[in-house]
């Protein structure tokens, strides 16, 4: 059999289950990642599990999402995060050193190797030749603690790229595209390979940024080989251990698409979907408020110097704001000693902080109403901290040309000579604290403020009980709508009982005081429930409120992961035309929850006020059942122990 890159990484990681597309597996986890908005979680459960050093041959926590800093709730996370790595045996990457993704690709990253990170965008690792998955904070806690990861053989899309990107056109460009073609949707079980002539025309962080946003295709993970470009890369890097990996010459792929690089145009989407991709000049002209340049997506030194190079010497449109986050620490004094940031702040840009900053509605929103073109990833409605405001995402060329334009611009009518900034780099790791040697970790201390609170856990599943339907959703419901981030939200990360509180707030005012009166309650969704971010707070958060169990018509993966891992059921319609007959309000009552769980697939609820029954069924292996009538993860391990 000719295997494809991503079978033979999974095949030198196996530990057990078939590779076949569906079935589970479970996999040797080489290197995890944490930021510190999922972060405190993570090592909260990972201290109630009780190991008491990482057993993975690399761990790093980052502290990246939260920096703004308006009281003492970030600044106490931060601390315990810092002292949690010292105790437990991970790297820390200091507040300042820059986004998670960005720094993992430059410091840490490897080919050949399996990466396991709680924010969903950890497969920009993929640009380097890497198998790395997202995935909910306690499935992170256990692979820390030496568990393999679980999941589905996904099926392997092989992306065939040839010939080469022309002037203006960029890997944003690429990735758009094929959200245009694949949807938000249809990615979910399948891993998107990268292969072809097409390859080597690409620099790692161009590859970084396709990878990083096939996260938006609901992928488990994307893939690129590794080969010349890689291994000059890492040289650049300073950094030891590439090692060359490819597909096998006609190597077997579940399905392919080509991509003909030559092709491909100044691509953008519109609100409030990364999917609702047209070509730029599609919708040239339309006025703009705000550019950023940043987030995991594109922040290399590259993408800074793109923007500086079209700004150099101009100024930014007078109605337009242009925010400019470089990715890491090293692309920002990089780009500082490439003259990079003087034409950007002379151009009129306002440098922010290197972390995720707007992306996540942390600073930076646009005005009422206002139309922004950002090199960002997602652009659901209200994440960037503005409810009217629209956001479009598009590559480091077409946000600087519009804010030079003041409106939405093609940039192919901009001419510039771009220069190659990426030999610039320099490297000082300062901001990264090593694991501490030594053997007296009993006696590090945990630095823990009073934000801080236990990781709550779920009750084990009940024989019966009666819910109310608390809400019905439409499709494509995001973790933003289920759990919102920005100022307001986020600092209460590490404090569940505060951050139930913003439960559908958006969507759904009154969830939370509707769910604590029902006590006991059920969310009946649409298509690709769950998609976007990592964030267990959006399943972690329903159970601490009493949510049993959810009911779509499919789900997003992480989101569905974590729905298990805190012993909620996901189930899936029988007959989908029950979607139209259950109303949000009314009563299920499941007269045989656990025993129909656990003696098949099926599982009956009743319409007490008309004795309508409906059918709703699981696809659970045995350890998922385990979870379910155990708690969730938690309950489950300590079970086990006993
Ligand atoms: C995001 O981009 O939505 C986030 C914020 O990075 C999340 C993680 C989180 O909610 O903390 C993600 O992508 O997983
Ligand atoms: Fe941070 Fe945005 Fe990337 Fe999420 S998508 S990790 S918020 S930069």
């Amino acid at each position: 059999m000719k295997k494809n890159l991503t079978y033979k990484i999974i095949e030198k990681h196996l530990v057990s289950g078939e590779m076949k597309a569906g079935k589970e597996i479970a996999i040797k986890i080489d290197q995890t990642l944490t930021q510190d908005a999922t972060g405190t979680m993570v090592y909260l459960q990972f201290e109630a599990i009780g190991i008491k050093r990482v057993q993975t041959e690399l761990s790093v926590s980052y502290v990246d999402h939260n920096t703004i800093q308006t009281d003492y709730k970030n600044p106490d996370d931060h601390l315990f995060l810092q002292s949690f790595a010292k105790k437990y045996g991970l790297y820390f990457s200091r507040p300042g050193n820059g986004i998670c993704h960005q720094v993992h690709l430059e410091r840490f990253g490897l080919p050949g190797k399996t990466l396991l990170g709680s924010d969903s965008h950890t497969p920009t690792g993929g640009g380097l030749g890497m198998l790395a998955i997202g995935a909910g904070g306690l499935d992170i806690a256990c692979a820390m603690a030496g568990a393999p990861f679980t999941l589905n053989m996904p099926k392997v899309i092989g992306i065939h790229l040839t010939g080469s990107l022309q002037s203006m056109c960029s890997a944003k460009d690429v990735i758009l595209e094929l959200l245009r073609r694949c949807t938000v949707k249809n990615g979910v079980g399948k891993v998107f390979e990268y292969f072809g002539d097409g390859v080597a025309s690409l620099s790692v962080p161009q590859r970084a940024t396709i990878t990083n946003m096939g996260a938006e295709l609901g992928v488990t993970t994307s893939i690129f080989p590794s080969d010349r470009v890689t291994k000059e890369w890492l040289a650049l890097q300073k950094r030891e251990g590439w090692q060359e990996l490819a597909a096998d010459d006609g190597a077997e792929y579940d399905e392919i698409i080509d991509i003909d690089l030559t092709k491909i145009e100044p691509m953008i989407a519109q609100p409030h979907m990364p999917d609702l991709v047209v070509p730029v000049r599609e919708i040239e002209g339309k006025k703009i408020v705000q550019a950023a340049i940043g987030s995991c997506t594109n922040s290399s030194i590259n993408d800074l110097g793109i923007a500086a190079d079209i700004l150099d010497g101009k100024t930014v449109a007078p109605n337009v704001s242009l925010g400019v986050a470089p990715g890491s620490k090293q692309v920002y004094t990089s780009a500082i000693e490439a003259g990079i940031i003087k034409k950007l702040v002379k151009s009129g840009a306002r440098m922010l902080e290197s972390a995720c900053g707007p992306c996540i509605g942390m600073g930076f929103a646009p005005a009422s109403g206002g139309a922004s073109v950002r090199t960002f990833n997602r652009n659901f409605k209200g994440r960037s901290g503005t409810a009217t405001a629209e956001i479009y995402l598009a590559s480091p060329e077409t946000a600087a040309a519009s804010a030079l334009y003041g409106c939405i611009t093609d940039p192919r009518k901009v001419k510039v000579k771009f220069t190659d900034y990426s030999a610039k780099t320099e490297i000082n790791d300062n901001m990264i604290e090593k694991p501490a040697p030594g053997s007296d970790f009993d006696s590090i201390e945990i630095i823990r403020g009073p934000n801080i609170k236990p990781c709550p856990k779920a009750s084990p599943a009940p024989e019966s009980f009666t819910a109310e339907v608390l809400i019905k959703t439409g499709d494509n419901i995001t973790t933003d709508h289920i759990m919102p981030a920005g100022t307001r939200v986020l600092p209460y990360r590490s404090n569940i009982p505060e951050i139930a509180k913003f439960v559908f707030e958006a969507v759904s005012p009154g969830f939370y005081d509707r769910a604590m009166k029902a006590g006991t309650g059920v969310i009946i969704g649409g298509e690709n429930y769950g998609q976007g971010s990592s964030r267990e707070h959006a399943a972690l958060a329903p159970m601490y409120l009493g949510v049993k169990a959810v009911i779509t018509k499919s789900f997003a993966r992480i989101h569905k992961a974590n729905l298990i891992n805190f012993g909620i059921v996901p189930l899936v319609f029988e007959n989908p035309a029950d979607y139209d007959i259950i109303k949000e309000g009314m009563s299920l009552s499941f007269p045989s929850f656990l025993s129909d769980i656990k003696s098949g697939k099926r599982v009956k609820a009743v319409d007490p006020a008309t004795g309508r029954e409906f059918y709703f069924v699981h696809d659970l292996e045995k350890k998922g059942v385990d979870l379910i009538e155990a708690g969730g993860m938690l309950n489950y391990i300590f079970n086990t122990r006993k």
